[in-house]
């Protein structure tokens, strides 16, 4: 037995298999057998928009980037976890807060489950929900600015990867914990890992009018890992489900000895009991210490508020609001078709997809029909809860999406390809391969009661040698594949920023009309802005140097300022005056610790200067904002620590 589970952990850790092990129906040449016609439905000509935006997650990059389908074309890198100098994100004072946890500023993380807001079960467009991984965080970008407006840490959780997925309202977004820990954390032995660590599994409140996050209560849940999850809809609204692996509860050889059990599990949580139960005071509140960072839009600020405190619930001690279904395998992907009805496993090491059905659940609970219990918590019969089986669809399933006309789509990693199949008969309909090791894949809507269907993203591992090489580190890669049709066609490759995981799609319409253009200067409360080159000043506090500066096409104010020493902490305050679309300037200063600024019309933005070196130093604009813009430049005198030189300088070309 273990030889036969080596040898798939071998199949599942090392490379790709190139063509597929399934009959696949293709001629396994490069590009799939594309059509005459492929570049017509992809080609969006210059000046046209494309019909969805896609995100997609970054990955070990730590952020989440924007592009147009079908063209695959680039928009923007939202920085979200990791520092990012492109847009001094995590650079400037502003947003240095945003990257504050417990464990102090942590510049980077792993980024990997996007999640559009949704209001009736439908994508509203409003905010993208991204998780990050390795310091357990919940960000949320507003769709109106495409920035990161918010991020909460998530206490008692680790490898926090079964996130962040919208319920139908957006009434939470949920972080499951992948790793079990400690409960409360402490220094003890990790052999003794069974039985004492914990699972937690976070349910944030989402404020309707503003999406503020709070953490309403985490379930502390057995030991297991909890790998992925997808919320209920329609009927199955009000319920949550998480595929787990290493039931085992092994803390050493996981490819081995989590893989011992024919059967791991889906938790199924019914979140609107533990709501009540929590509203009736039920739940423990438990000291914690956990960062939650906000931004705010009127003062271009980021600031961070440390929490020491957060309701855990026992799940044992609210009955019948927790239950695990038997599911075959390690699953991995856990999804939820768009009628509520289908809970979809994907057992890594399973050769059939599971279906689980909603309905039977609620008989079999109904009728205890139980098989044992895990922690206290019943399990389910297999048989009761099972609705079919996709057999022998392929190797090593990872997750599933749905059209919204009864298809599902699975990818399968080791086989690499997409397979279609029909929700209720089970049959596989279709299969292509991908280029190559396919994880994720995304239909816009496709976590949604609607889907918008037409295209689907598949997001690959590895590409080889499908890209022009780059030296060893080459491109990781997504493919649009149209679904119109009863087969599925590939239309097109794109690179992409960082490891693809999973991405969220939405039309296009929803979200480009409330695009911010500018940032109205008037409502600008920044602690240091100014509203007009009058208010431009340097002052002096101590060995602070404080500079309120403007800039407008094509100058700063002011320009020269003398009086500045070796030793101070020389803070550039830099508002940005103009007030038309898409003029930011840049400030560099040479010297500077730290990255440009790029400010938007309307908006302050501050970086610390602290000069080494006696000397005259020039400062300049780093976007080339108008004919003049090489002018757009000034100098720092810097004197020695002590010098009598006095603080001067120049606005308008008069010196103050
Ligand atoms: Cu399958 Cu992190 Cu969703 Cu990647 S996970 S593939
Ligand atoms: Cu301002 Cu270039």
């Amino acid at each position: 037995m273990k030889t036969i589970i080596r040898f798939f952990a071998l199949i599942l850790s090392t490379s790709v298999i190139f063509t597929s092990c399934a009959p696949t129906g293709n001629e396994g040449s490069k590009n799939g057998a594309l059509t005459g016609n492929a570049a017509e439905k992809v080609y969006v000509a210059p000046g046209e928009h494309d019909e969805f935006y896609a995100f997609i997650s970054g990955g070990f990059s730590g952020q989440l980037a924007v592009y147009g389908l079908p063209s695959g074309r680039l928009f923007k890198v939202i920085p979200v976890f990791s520092v990012d100098a492109e847009k001094a994100y995590g650079f400037n004072e502003e947003t240095k807060p945003m990257l504050n946890t417990s464990h102090g500023f942590i510049p980077w993380d792993d980024s990997h489950h996007p999640d559009i807001s949704q209001t009736a079960g439908e994508l509203d467009g409003r905010f993208v929900f991204i998780n990050g991984n390795n310091t357990p965080r919940i960000a949320k970008i507003d769709l109106t600015t495409f920035e990161t407006t918010e991020i909460i840490e998530i206490p008692n959780s680790a490898g926090n990867h079964s996130s962040s997925f919208v319920t139908e309202n957006t009434e939470y977004v949920v972080a499951g914990t992948r790793f079990s820990v400690p409960y409360p954390q402490r220094d003890m032995p990790i052999s003794e890992y069974k039985g004492n660590f914990k699972g937690a599994l976070t349910f944030i409140s989402v404020e309707p009018e503003h999406g503020h996050m709070d953490i309403a209560f985490q379930i502390m849940m057995p030991g297991f890992n909890y790998d992925l999850s997808h919320p209920g809809r329609g009927s199955s609204h009000g319920w949550f489900f998480f595929t787990t692996y290493n039931t085992e509860e092994a803390n050493s050889l996981l490819e081995v000895n989590a893989s011992q059990n024919d059967k791991d599990f889906i938790a199924a949580i019914n979140w609107k009991m533990v709501e009540e139960y929590v509203k009736n005071g039920g739940g423990t509140k438990a000291p914690a210490n956990y960062a939650h960072n906000v931004y705010n839009e009127d003062t271009h600020t980021a600031t961070s508020t440390m929490k020491k405190e957060v309701v855990v619930v026992d799940p044992t001690e609210v009955p019948g609001a927790v239950y695990f279904m038997p599911t075959p395998k390690s699953p991995h992907g856990c999804d939820v078709d768009p009628s509520g009805e289908y809970i979809i496993g994907s057992g890594k090491l399973a050769a059939e997809i599971t279906a689980h059905s909603f309905s039977k659940m609620i008989k079999a609970i109904e009728e205890k029909n139980f098989d044992g219990e895990a922690y206290g918590i019943p399990i389910l019969s297999y048989e009761a809860t099972l609705a079919g089986s996709v057999k022998q669809a392929g190797l090593g399933p990872l997750h599933t999406e749905f059209d919204g006309q009864g298809n599902a789509y699975t990818t399968f990693f080791i086989s690499s390809e997409v397979v279609k199949w029909k929700l209720g008969t089970w049959e596989v309909v279709d299969r292509k391969p991908t280029y190559y090791s396919v994880g994720h894949l995304m239909i816009p809507g496709g976590n949604s009661r609607k889907p918008f269907g037409k295209y689907v993203v598949a997001m690959n591992k590895i590409t080889k040698d499908r890209y022009l090489p780059t030296g060893p580190e080459v491109t990781q890669s997504a493919q649009l594949y149209d679904i119109t049709g009863e087969k599925m066609e590939l239309l097109l490759d794109f690179p992409t920023v960082g490891e693809p995981h999973y991405a969220a799609g939405i039309a296009a319409d929803i979200v480009a009309k409330n695009s911010r253009k500018i940032f109205k200067l008037e409502e600008n409360k920044h602690e240091y802005a100014i509203s007009n080159e009058g208010e431009a000043k340097v002052v002096r506090n101590g060995n602070e140097v404080h500079i309120y500066m403007s800039m407008i096409r094509s100058h700063f104010a002011p320009d020269n300022i003398e009086g500045v020493q070796v030793g101070d902490k020389v803070y550039f305050h830099v508002t940005n005056l103009e007030q038309d679309y898409d003029v930011p300037h840049g400030i560099s200063m040479i010297g500077a610790n730290t990255s440009e600024l790029l400010i938007m019309p309307g908006q302050t933005e501050t970086f610390v200067w602290e000069p080494k070196q006696v000397g005259v130093w020039p400062f300049y604009c780093t976007d080339f904002c108008s004919a003049l813009h090489q002018e757009m430049q000034g100098y720092v005198r810097v004197s020695p620590k002590g010098s009598s030189v006095p603080i001067t300088y120049t606005l308008d070309g008069d010196e103050l």
